[in-house]
């Protein structure tokens, strides 16, 4: 079967796809000879046509009443829970997360859309009297106006859902570029959109590259603010740019998130935690736990079931209920693995198991999740981001050294503790650099209602997700008024 050709949507209308000359193929990671679907690719040109739609029609959404905002945005949440089998089949198929995780992450895209149906209606300011008599002061909240969005291949509807709802409920309006290795889930959350009830020209989807539609988005001087989900390097390319023409800019980037595992973990809750938050979702997620930080109680019972428990885990096609562990995303990604699992070899870590290219007739790439042992803090494979299912492991003496090792990143995302002692829990809730800390919890997985970012090198600007996403996507006024 031919498949179909889709294309971007700008100012109400899917574009022609009359012209196939630059045609972008999404194809299935579980089988690279699969081609979902074929899309046009949108060009400088067309960017700033959707710029300018964004443009004209963001102040007319501005000032459309909160029913109106909520009712857009309730309704596209319920499409995404009603088709949640079919869009996490889709989503499974171009990204190559496993069925279960997909329709987590199509549940948490379609709640985000709730929340902010919600949050549209509790859009409040405040009031102040004036150290001068008679003098009364309004601090009220706006749009910041067009929103430049670009989103990462790694969960392509939860991460633009939890942008674009917050957007569109504030009263701005979007021009959403999803990563070119995810074009589908993004047409289909369009599509969605486009029936919303939505006023043309408030949401724009751009599917295409980096190098244009990219960086027109973060250039143009009509984008008032870019929410950005991605890798670091790009991540300061896009804020060093978008900082100098004075756009807000909130990023999301890196992670090197450590586990730590104490004497007195619950041994069960310790691999249950170290294997989800490692290995799920092929540790494509900034979230994932790279690092483990093992005291050395626990480590010779630990270590041993862990290498037990992750040679048991089936990893294979994303569509087949009994796998555990889909595909890498592309060809690309399982090459850096490959090259850090070299690395981790040539710096003299022990590789325990996995790391190894499965040969499938599909060419599916498959990895089997790579456990290293006997790591050394300076190590590339400890420092450095891998985005793939590569575990270090840190063999530590007590928990003031685990505490240590587990601040020495250049990352602040995530950091998790398995432990039964009050006392430990505490203090690393208290005293940890993580935007996000977990208690006998992987640190990957988070909820759609409640801040979501990090610090140092993970995240830059105000925090995305629940209330908080408020500090981005408005922007505050003061009214003076003498009575
Ligand atoms: C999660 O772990 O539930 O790109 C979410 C990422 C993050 C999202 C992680 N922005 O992996």
């Amino acid at each position: 079967m031919t498949p179909e050709i889709k294309s971007s949507y700008v100012d109400g209308a899917f574009v022609d796809t009359n012209d196939d000359s630059n045609l972008l193929d999404n194809r299935n990671p579980s089988n690279p000879g699969e081609v979902i679907e074929r899309f046009v690719r949108a060009d400088q040109a067309l960017t700033e046509r959707a710029i300018d739609a964004a443009h004209r029609a963001q102040p007319a959404w501005a000032q459309s009443n909160p029913q109106q905002r909520a009712d857009v945005l309730d309704c596209i949440g319920s499409e995404i829970l009603v088709r949640r089998q079919e869009l996490a089949t889709l989503l499974a198929r171009e990204e190559g997360k496993v069925v279960r995780e997909a329709l987590g992450e199509v549940d948490r895209a379609a709640r985000s859309f709730k929340f902010y149906a919600q949050e549209a209606l509790r859009a409040s300011g405040e009031k102040y009297e004036s150290v001068r008599t008679g003098v009364g002061i309004d601090v009220t909240r706006h749009a910041v106006g067009v929103v430049g969005i670009i989103a990462p291949w790694n969960f392509p509807i939860a991460i633009p859902a939890w942008k674009i709802a917050p957007a569109l409920c504030f009263g701005n309006s979007v021009v959403f570029k999803p990563a070119e290795l995810v074009p589908s889930s993004a047409w289909a959350l369009a599509e969605i959109i486009s029936r919303s009830g939505l006023p043309a020209g408030v949401f724009n989807l751009l599917i295409g590259p980096g190098r244009s539609v990219g960086d027109t988005l973060v250039r143009h001087p009509q984008v008032n603010a870019i929410s950005f989900t991605g890798s670091e390097g790009t991540g300061r390319q896009v804020a060093s740019i978008a900082v100098q023409r004075m756009a807000k800019v909130q990023l999301e980037m890196g992670g090197k998130n450590p586990l730590i595992v104490l004497d007195d973990a619950d041994l069960d809750v310790a691999l249950d935690v170290a294997i989800q938050g490692s290995f799920f979702s092929t540790g494509q997620r900034c979230t994932a736990s790279s690092r483990l930080i093992v005291t050395e109680g626990i480590y010779p019972r630990f270590i041993e079931r862990l290498v037990e428990r992750t040679r048991a885990l089936k990893v294979g096609n994303a569509l087949d209920a009994t796998t555990d562990i889909g595909p890498v995303v592309d060809e690309k990604q399982l090459e850096t693995d490959q090259a850090f699992i070299q690395s981790g070899l040539d710096e003299g870590a022990t590789l325990a198991c996995g790391g190894e290219r499965l040969e499938h007739p599909s060419g599916g790439l498959f990895l089997t999740p790579a456990l290293f042992l006997d790591v050394q803090p300076h190590m590339r494979i400890y420092r450095e981001e891998i985005f793939g299912p590569v575990l270090s492991v840190l063999k530590v003496r007590d928990y003031p050294a685990a505490f240590a090792a587990a601040e020495d990143t250049p990352f602040g995302l995530s950091a998790g503790i398995v432990t039964t002692s009050l006392r430990h829990a505490e203090h690393f809730k208290r005293h940890s650099s993580a935007g996000m800390v977990m208690v006998n919890l992987p640190t990957a997985g988070v909820d759609y209602h409640v801040p979501f970012g990090g610090n140092r090198g993970s995240s830059y600007g105000p925090r995305e997700q629940g209330s908080h996403a408020r500090e981005f996507f408005t922007k505050v006024k003061t009214s003076y008024q003498a009575s």
